[in-house]
């Protein structure tokens, strides 16, 4: 692969701060050579590349013609956009995105009432503090890594998607039904939501979530210089609710969280078991650790009494010290471990070792006994195969065979779990199949189902980092690339290129029959999303569901102006209404047409004002009336033959001198 001198510069820098790395610097030795010595202490071993397979012509069976239908859905994140995003696949086209934790400007997410509620209904007061006078204010940023569907009996079952906020410490729920954000919760107590995965078994009744920043528990300030009071909490969210069910302190911070197919364990993995505030303090120790949680155990020190309570969370003590309680137990992987992947063997969870070339294997039915105290945590470790460089994550086929990124390698090498397991014991066999090029610096990489037990074996989508040289030239800030891969043949092929924007981290996909009876074209009128839109309504005299042309004046605060209006296309009920400058005038509008793909918006010219409004959905926005004079409010959906001249004008008169 190609890589310019700011590359090499970069992981020359990441080296230096690597432990035994820093002798290495401009030595001559390769970027590989040099950050296999530098992670393992060992001399260069040229563990990848020989087997890299070419990049043959592919199979045709990707390609999805006009007016057909892909065979599944994919669910993918969107990093620091901070939307959730679906695309089809094979065909790999976007096919629709669904704003969380970003404001959207096409659907006025983050700024309808009926979105802002879902914000507001879960903040904590250290998030209000960002809310303007008007209680308007949310955090309109969010950076979505992970994205994964809520289980039954280790299986989709196609009711929620979760997903989480790194950068605002908070966790999303969405509905399949209708493709919409229901919950946020803003996780208090810990910080910078990363590692996120809903149980899979019974039922996906808690999500977990790692907080992978080191703060102190009460974060006041008055402890900030000391680094001793610092600690990570690993979080249980209960999903019925969307509130913390409980919390468990940890040595060490957290990163990536999986849990088990029995809803017996969670596992997550800390790069800085050495509690560092620098890189190289986090980077000093060969060794760090992948956290076992004891879901049960915890679950009756819960109903114990046997925590500490804090802003209305349940706080256990899993840290190393208080080993006693069996709550959590520390199992050493070599180095700076990022990937946590149960394989769907229901036995393996692999440990992806990010500066270590190798993978380390854990043997899930180990755990009763490192709990009990009758075995060594290390001897839980059934398998550690020497993959390549920067191993980041691992999916999973139906047939036993596992598929993990190599970061620096630029590769996705695939391995047989129980080879590598015989290997371990002593045997004489390479667990390695074979390895694809990938463009460039893959992260997160999926199979069809691969996180659950009916995993697939035909499609792998590599979300890789770069993209420089496989598209046309866009400026300095390029595309990612979600490369599509069949892996249906002996040798794995890609087939093609997505370029996405900024930055799926993580993807899950589902057969397009499992969502079919699932998802609405057209809103139900009752609705829970505007359900107090729809009590005000009530309380206001107006039906929501018959003709609306309404516009209110407050009683008891005659500067609030509710202004009432159904659509049918192409019209909006009221083709003007009449406030007084420095009103607070909320716009009501309900979307009459009961049909397939006809959504109508409002936007409402100089007040930064536009929204969504799908058929049969009701959308509500509040704002100040600042400007005297005309202002102009238009449908931007297109709708019909008339869809332009469907508008009206809201008429400000000017205050009273
Ligand atoms: S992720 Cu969040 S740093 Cu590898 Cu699951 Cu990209
Ligand atoms: Cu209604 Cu365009
Ligand atoms: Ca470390």
């Amino acid at each position: 692969m190609k890589e310019d001198n700011k590359t090499r510069i970069s992981r020359r820098g990441l080296l230096g701060a690597t432990a035994g790395g820093a002798a290495l610097l401009g030595s001559g030795i390769t970027t590989r050579s040099a950050f296999i010595a530098a992670a393992t202490g060992t001399a260069a071993v040229a563990a990848s590349g020989s087997k890299a397979s070419a990049q043959s012509a592919p199979s045709g069976d990707y390609h999805i013609a006009p007016g057909q239908l892909d065979t599944h859905y994919g669910f993918w994140s969107s990093g620091q956009t901070g939307e959730m995003r679906i695309i089809g696949v094979p065909s790999m086209r976007e096919l629709m995105r669904v704003p969380v934790f970003n404001r959207c400007s096409a659907t006025g997410w983050g700024q309808t009432n009926e979105s802002i509620r879902i914000h507001q209904r879960t903040m904590t007061d250290k998030t209000r503090a960002f809310l303007d006078a008007n209680g308007k204010k949310l955090h309109d940023n969010g950076d979505l890594h992970h994205v994964h569907m809520s289980y039954t009996d280790g299986k989709y079952d196609g009711q929620y998607l979760f997903m989480q906020d790194k950068v605002n410490s908070r966790v999303a729920r969405v509905r399949c039904d209708v493709m919409k954000c229901d919950k946020i919760l803003e996780v208090p107590n810990a910080s910078a939501m990363h590692g996120m995965r809903p149980r899979k078994y019974p039922s996906s009744n808690y999500i977990f979530v790692n907080g992978e920043e080191e703060t102190p528990l009460v974060n006041d300030g008055s402890t900030m210089h000391d680094p001793e009071t610092y600690v990570c909490l690993m979080t249980a969210v209960d999903t019925e609710n969307m509130e913390v069910a409980w919390q468990v302190k940890v040595s060490g911070n957290l990163d990536n969280v999986d849990a088990d197919y029995e809803g017996k364990w969670a596992f997550s993995t800390s790069y800085n078991s050495e509690m560092g505030m620098t890189q190289p303090e986090m980077t000093m120790n060969e060794m760090d650790h992948v956290v076992i949680f004891n879901i049960e155990a915890i679950e009756a020190a819960i109903a114990a009494g046997d925590y500490e309570e804090l802003n209305g969370c349940k706080i256990v003590d899993g840290r190393k010290e208080n080993h006693a309680a069996g709550l959590t137990r520390y199992i050493p992987i070599p180095n700076n471990p990022h990937g946590c992947n149960m394989a769907p063997d229901k036995i393996h969870l692999c440990i992806a070792g990010k500066l270590s070339p190798t993978v380390s294997v854990l043997d899930v039915r180990k755990f009763d006994a490192i709990f009990a105290d009758d075995a060594e945590p290390e001897s839980a470790i059934v398998a550690q195969p020497e993959l390549g460089l920067g191993p980041l994550h691992t999916a999973f086929d139906g047939e036993g065979n596992a598929y993990t990124s190599l970061f620096l390698d630029s590769q996705v090498v695939k391995w047989n779990i129980e080879d590598a397991v015989r290997a371990h014991a002593g045997e004489n066999v390479d667990p390695i199949r074979s390895k694809v090029d990938v463009h460039y610096q893959p992260g997160h990489l999926k199979t069809i189902l691969g996180e659950t037990l009916e995993a697939e074996s035909k499609w792998l989508v590599c979300l890789s980092k770069f993209s420089k040289d496989r598209f046309l030239n866009v400026g300095p800030l390029k595309p990612e690339n979600d490369q599509l891969i069949d892996i249906s043949g002996d040798q794995m092929v890609v087939v093609h290129d997505g370029p996405n924007f900024a930055e799926p981290h993580d993807a899950i996909a589902v057969p397009a029959s499992l969502m079919t009876p699932i998802i609405k074209s057209v809103w139900d009128r009752n609705d829970p999303m505007w359900a107090e839109t729809r009590e005000q309504a009530e309380a206001d005299g107006v039906d929501l569901d018959d003709w609306q042309d309404f516009v209110i004046r407050d009683e008891a605060d005659p500067t609030k102006v509710r202004v009432y209006m159904s659509s049918q296309a192409p019209t909006f009920a009221l083709d003007s209404f009449e406030v007084n400058e420095g009103d607070e005038v909320t716009i009501i509008v309900t979307n009459l047409d009961d049909i397939d793909d006809l959504t109508h918006g409002f936007s409402l010219s100089e007040h930064g004002i536009a929204m969504e409004i799908g058929p049969m959905a009701t959308a509500s926005i509040t704002f100040i009336a600042a400007n005297p004079g005309v202002h102009w409010y238009y449908c931007q959906w297109f709708c019909h033959a008339l869809h332009m001249e469907m508008r009206g004008r809201m008429l400000v008169n000017p205050r009273a001198a």
